[in-house]
């Protein structure tokens, strides 16, 4: 048998190997924890939990940092990254950005939180500015929904509704009438912590570190990055504003 031949051929049958992010689009990966639903419920307060928040950004962060993205997204058990145009880590191969980030997002999470936790990852492409503002956006409107949903249902589970009861109670009713029911239980929806409702976003500060220049026997002032975490993002046109700044 030709060694080289069986080689190329058994390579061959690796065929997404080749699949490449499209060259200049905007790429976005999004993690996705694996059956959260049943993994929340267990462990953490419901509907929203800080500790279970603190676990999602400090993920949030290793991949911003580990995958050298310039914002990332967090709402409920995702997190999304936005990753620079001419990004090309791992030569743009799809196969090792969502299996590497899949992992990272995976242990990262299960050391911060202390159970084994898995995370899903896919690849978005943005051709345009603008889709990729409407991405942040469309993820954004789903934390809303989610958070108001989530609010509601857990209210009624609270004051002693069954599962089913709360279901029901909650199919087809318009935001009008979640944000109504909400209020008759004592909760104003829009008194729910900005983060819950809106996402929390990690980004770039650059700030000025003083050292000291044992040569010249100077303080020296170095410019160094850190990452910022907003939990008080902003909404709608100013939160499109606020993306787009991360595109020039
Ligand atoms: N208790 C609690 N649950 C949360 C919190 N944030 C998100 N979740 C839950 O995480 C789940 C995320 O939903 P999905 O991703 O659609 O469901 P999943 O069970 O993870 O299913 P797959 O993603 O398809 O594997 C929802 O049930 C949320 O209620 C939180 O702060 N506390
Ligand atoms: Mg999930």
């Amino acid at each position: 048998m030709d060694s080289d031949e069986f080689e190329s051929r058994m390579r061959g049958l690796e065929y997404f190997h080749d699949l490449k992010m499209l060259p200049g689009t905007w790429p976005v990966i999004r993690v996705d924890g694996k059956g959260f639903s049943k993994f929340t419920a267990a462990h953490y307060e419901k509907p929203f939990d800080e500790r279970f928040s603190r676990c999602m950004v400090e993920t949030a962060q290793a991949l911003l940092v580990n995958l050298g993205g310039l914002f990332a997204y967090t709402e409920s058990d995702e997190i999304s990254v936005l990753l620079p145009r001419e990004w090309s880590l791992f030569d743009r191969e799809v196969e090792k950005a969502v299996s590497i980030s899949a992992g990272i997002a995976s242990s990262t999470f299960t050391l911060a939180c202390g159970f084994a936790a898995v995370f899903d990852s896919r690849v978005w492409l943005g051709a345009t500015d603008q889709l990729v503002v409407d991405y942040f956006r469309w993820r954004q409107a789903d934390a809303t929904r989610c958070a108001l949903n989530g609010w509601a249902y857990w209210t009624l589970w609270n004051a002693g509704e069954s599962v089913g009861a709360a279901t029901r109670a909650l199919h087809e009713k318009s935001v009008a009438e979640k944000n109504e029911l909400l209020f008759r239980h004592g909760i104003n929806f829009n008194d729910v912590p900005l983060w819950q409702r809106r996402g929390v976003g990690l980004s770039w500060e650059q700030y000025e570190k003083i050292g000291h220049d044992p040569i010249q026997n100077a303080s020296v002032t170095a410019i160094r990055r850190r990452v910022k975490v907003d939990r008080e993002l902003a909404m709608k046109d100013d939160f499109s504003q606020f993306i787009a700044g991360f595109l020039v």
